[in-house]
């Protein structure tokens, strides 16, 4: 597979490079990363990355400018994106030849090639391994891209998906002239705003008998703090913290009056609760969407029992 790929690269003049919305620095260290390795090695060849710049993660990725003529006769790679709907820039799809890469569950098989490896801890780490694999070369710039999405996808080495190759191929990456102690300082920070909002989170944390927990952010409050839907990305982990907390929602209120849903779980899954609600993800950390107070408590019951069957 890895071969079939790169041989595609190799045939195309033109590259773009997507990934899903609302970026995470998994989706653009992979995305970022792909497109160093390659201009890098075909120097010859255009390779750009496409969506939109999300400015909280401006420091680790800029997007490039990309005319809707250039996508004729172009190879697209899509990266860390599971499905159609979730990719950034809709033109993916007006290219010569289409290829996904990605770590999440395959349930919607895309693209005339595909390499969806689940046991990968990050996409970011399947493009580290593309490149050791295919004999690319790197530098700082590379790595400090792909590093970034191996910490952010893994929590910092944190969650179960964090195996012995993630290690061995992060122990390459550290070895390029980058700035780690302060690409670490970066992922671990947040701003003055979101400290506040995490110090709501810890205070109104309801957590059941079984570790069931959530917690929701009205729209009122998001003005109230003065944060963003994307800023709350920094604070789903949060109540994981907690030891008794098993598995939990952060239900993120959108202006149209529906609920973002994140959903993690330490231990078993949770993921088919996101299907049932217009969502999916990975088994312990996946998104869905609420249309109804009433669905947000069936969200909270199925957690419930989740974390009631953990328990026995
Ligand atoms: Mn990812």
């Amino acid at each position: 597979m890895l071969e079939m790929i790169f041989e595609k690269i190799k045939e195309y003049q033109t590259i773009i490079i997507h990934r899903h919305m609302r970026p995470d620095p998994d989706a653009l260290g992979s995305q970022v990363g792909l497109q160093r390795l390659l201009q890098k090695r075909f120097p010859e060849k255009t390779i750009k990355v496409t969506g939109y710049t999300e400015p909280n993660l401006a420091w680790l990725a800029q997007m490039d400018t990309v005319e809707d003529v250039e996508y004729q006769g172009a190879l697209i790679i899509v990266t860390d994106t599971a499905n159609q709907a979730r990719i950034d820039d809709k033109r993916y799809n007006q290219g010569g030849f289409l290829i996904k890469i990605d770590h999440h569950p395959n349930d919607e098989v895309y693209g005339d090639l595909s390499w969806v490896d689940t046991d990968a801890s990050s996409c970011s780490e399947m493009i580290a391994h593309f490149a050791l694999e295919m004999g690319l070369e790197m530098d700082g710039d590379i790595a400090y891209a792909l590093y970034a999405g191996i910490v952010g996808d893994t929590g910092r080495f944190l969650y179960p998906a964090t195996s012995a190759k993630t290690f061995r191929i992060v122990a390459e990456l550290r070895q390029y002239n980058f700035d780690f102690a302060g690409l670490s300082r970066q992922m671990d920070s947040v701003d003055d705003t979101i400290a506040k909002v995490i110090g709501y989170v810890y205070n109104h944390l309801e957590i059941d008998e079984n570790g069931a927990a959530r917690v929701i952010l009205s729209q009122s409050l998001l003005k109230e703090y003065g944060i963003s839907d994307a800023d709350t990305s920094f604070i789903v982990g949060v109540p994981g913290r907690v030891n008794t907390v098993k598995n939990w929602g952060v239900f993120v209120e959108q202006p149209d009056g529906s609920y973002r849903v994140r959903l993690r779980s330490k231990f078993l899954p949770i993921n088919e609760i996101a299907k049932r609600h217009h969502g999916g993800g990975h088994p312990l950390a996946s998104g869905a969407n609420s249309y109804s107070i009433e669905e947000n408590e069936e969200i909270y019951k199925e957690l419930q029992q989740v974390a009631a069957d953990a328990s026995r």
